[in-house]
């Protein structure tokens, strides 16, 4: 590889000077400089200094299948030789889209059998919105248009994806969401459930704000609703169990589309292929990506329900959105091997069966009792970890988010790479790891916490 002619400072001093890196503070990034990655293999990565780090969040959610599989590699190969490119657009297709459609209609939940691709989860959300849109004018009720979303929610980065997202930051710099979007609270018990209210009924509390936002509105004006099974980026916010019944039974009741954002929770993270199945959850559409190529090629998939492809087809008229790369031929080809990789070796059975019902035992027995743990929570193979000064109170340290950022610093020095995001460390490993990896994981995040702790109460 070229790179190896720069040395590390060189290759940060290059980085610096002509790179401008997503959701970055410039100005500490430049004084900081940039952790180079520069291979990885299996669950671990590794930096241009040699270091092992155990990759705890699977690149940023998305390697399911771990690193360094051939199958994917000599997958993009061989349709790179065959067919690099060629569009879907005027009535054409090409061979690896098609297969890989028939094989997305295959595993999803019962009812979506139909996709649009693109090549991120901003695309396809981006998508979602405007095909619901869609969907209601072609049903010569256009006026029936606003989406109701969360707080803390993240959907993107694009307009679209920002808009939806319910990240406060995002919307003050674009100077004007997409309008019609409004956002509710977040079905995250650990800060907002009230003294003594039980998490059944905090999530049935947090399901009636969205009724709340319909009637406020009026149903007759209500396009969807749209929601992550499982919060990620916001904080890996898993809702109480009474949550999504609700909420079903909400949008059924006022005729509201759902919409789920499954870019994190799809291909088998949560024990099935799809956080639908593991929840009990009919959507009318599913927006998936990264795990649906693990992060060897950029794609998405927007599963559309039946409901919606029905009309679109019977109605008819063109829906005016597409990207160039929609259906890319060798990110198919490659789709294809990732699912046939994840099927072969009973990843999503495994998650569900074995993983992940340890991953769970083994932070809580490691984790829970730390002095600056405030709880710990898991679902297949995603995890969150609250830090606290207080364990009672569950007062958090002052500085927003400072204490989980001195946590990952320790951790990252124990070979471990987890993300703080707020006040919360959140995991989302592999598919690929076994009892040992998550042994290994607990343990390296155990010495952390210690040490962060320490440093913390000096
Ligand atoms: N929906 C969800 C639920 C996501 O997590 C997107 C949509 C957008 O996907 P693209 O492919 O356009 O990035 C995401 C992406 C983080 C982090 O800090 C999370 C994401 C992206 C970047 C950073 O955890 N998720």
């Amino acid at each position: 590889m070229t790179y190896q002619n720069f040395s590390l400072k060189q290759l940060q001093e290059i980085d610096a000077a002509h790179h401008l890196h997503p959701f970055t503070d410039h100005k500490d990034l430049r004084n900081a400089g940039t952790r180079i990655i520069t291979r990885a293999n299996g669950p671990f990565i590794y930096d241009s200094e040699g270091n092992e780090l155990l990759d705890g969040m699977a690149g940023l959610w998305c390697v399911n299948v771990g690193y360094g599989r051939h199958e994917l590699a000599e997958a993009a190969y061989e349709q790179m030789k065959e067919l690099p490119y060629y569009n879907s657009f005027f009535r054409c297709s090409t061979p690896t889209p098609v297969l890989l459609a028939k094989k997305l209609a295959e595993i999803a939940p019962e009812g979506l059998s139909q996709v649009f691709y693109g090549s991120s989860g901003s695309e396809s959300n981006d998508t979602a919105l405007r095909l619901v849109r869609h969907y209601w004018a072609l049903e010569g009720r256009p006026e029936k248009n606003l989406i109701i979303s969360r707080k803390m929610a993240y959907h993107g980065s694009t307009v679209a994806g920002a808009s939806l997202g319910g990240m406060t930051g995002m919307h003050e710099q674009l100077g004007g969401a997409v309008p019609g979007i409004v956002h509710v609270m977040m079905p995250y018990a650990f800060e907002l459930a009230l003294p003594g209210e039980s998490e059944h009924d905090f999530g049935i509390r947090a399901a009636k704000a969205i009724e709340d936002a319909i009637l406020d509105a009026g149903a007759d004006k209500v396009a969807a609703f749209i929601g992550e099974p499982i919060q990620g980026a916001g904080g890996v916010k898993i809702p109480p169990a009474s949550y999504w019944p609700e909420v079903q039974r909400i949008c059924r009741k006022y005729d509201v589309l759902l919409m789920l954002d499954e870019v994190i929770t799809g291909y088998g993270r949560t024990g099935e292929w799809f956080a639908a199945q593991s929840m009990g959850i009919e959507a009318d559409t599913i927006t998936t990506a990264k795990a649906l190529t693990s992060g060897y090629q950029p794609l998405s998939a927007l599963f559309v329900g039946d409901r919606i492809a029905k009309t679109i087809v019977d109605k008819g008229g063109e829906f005016y959105h597409g990207y160039t790369y929609a259906g890319h031929p060798v990110a198919c080809a490659v789709a294809l091997a990732n699912l046939d990789v994840i099927e072969k070796e009973g990843l999503v059975d495994r998650v569900r069966e074995e993983t992940g019902p340890y991953f769970r035992k083994a932070l809580t027995e490691a984790l829970a009792d730390k002095g600056i743990v405030g709880q710990v929570r898991t679902f297949g193979l995603m995890g969150a970890i609250e830090i606290v000064k207080d364990k009672e109170t569950r007062e958090r340290f002052p500085g927003e988010g400072a204490a989980a950022v001195v946590v990952r610093d320790h951790a990252i020095a124990q070979g471990m790479m987890l993300r703080a995001t707020g006040d919360t460390m959140i995991l989302s490993p592999p598919l690929i790891w076994t009892k040992e990896t998550i042994d290994m994981a607990a343990e390296r995040i155990g010495k952390a916490l210690d040490l962060a702790e320490a440093d913390l109460r000096k």
